[in-house]
């Protein structure tokens, strides 16, 4: 369940929360989906606060954390009562409320925003993030296949960015964000970065955004 209102606060603490009018995100520092949120909110001055959830202990498949999010995954937001989890969904529902020049209504470039949305929870999720997941995690996932996905990403993305700036236009859009976690941490997951000039000029133009926050660094793989 992707939307839901969340329950009437229950304490001062909830009640404070409310009345500050920032967003909350639910996430985890190591988690790139939960990442690509905070950065769109930092990038676009969304007023927001940081709840970790402890992935390692289970919070995230237990009470309270599953009456946000019954997948059981992060990251959620919270805004006031509106509740929504998915990463991609949410980074279009900030866009929208807060920030719409990161999405604009133009419809041939939100489809091809979408596009890049897809690809990151397409071949971005399966290439870099699963093998990034076997090095940082321990996840038991075939990380033949998750090179050859990445590699082949990572490939397309490099031709797609010849000549231009920004994945969608001439500025950047919720489909940069979307795809620059996973893709500047990629190194993590053994996947290098080096036969692509394009996708790294992409990240740095990225990080040189005013309000750009990073991902925590975990010094594993090509990364080590
Ligand atoms: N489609 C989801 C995927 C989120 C996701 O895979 N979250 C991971 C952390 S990066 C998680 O919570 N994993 C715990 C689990 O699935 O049990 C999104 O885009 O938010």
């Amino acid at each position: 369940m992707p939307y839901c209102v969340r329950p009437a606060p229950i304490n001062i603490e909830e009640e404070e929360y409310i009345m500050s009018n920032a967003i909350r995100i639910h996430r985890h520092p190591l988690s790139g989906h939960s990442h690509r949120v905070e950065l769109l909110a930092s990038l676009a001055g969304i007023k927001h606060e940081l709840v970790d959830v402890d992935l390692l202990a289970g919070a995230h498949k237990a009470a309270p954390f599953l009456d946000l999010n019954p997948a059981g995954q992060v990251p959620v937001i919270e805004d006031g009562e509106t509740v929504v989890s998915d990463s991609n969904a949410i980074l279009v529902y900030l866009a929208r409320k807060y920030a719409p020049e990161w999405l604009p209504l133009d419809p041939a470039v939100e489809a091809e925003i979408q596009k890049f949305l897809s690809f990151a929870a397409g071949e971005i999720a399966s290439g870099p993030a699963a093998a990034r997941l076997i090095t940082v995690f321990g996840a038991q996932l075939n990380e033949e296949r998750a090179l050859t996905v990445a590699k082949t990403a990572f490939e397309r993305l490099e031709h797609h960015l010849e000549g231009r700036q920004w994945l969608v236009g001439d500025a950047p859009s919720i489909a940069d964000v979307a795809i620059y976690s996973y893709t500047a941490h990629a190194p993590e997951g053994n996947v290098s970065l080096t036969p692509y000039p394009n996708i790294r000029a992409l990240l740095a133009r990225i990080e040189a955004l005013p309000g750009f926050v990073g991902m925590q660094a975990t010094k594993v793989g090509l990364a080590a």
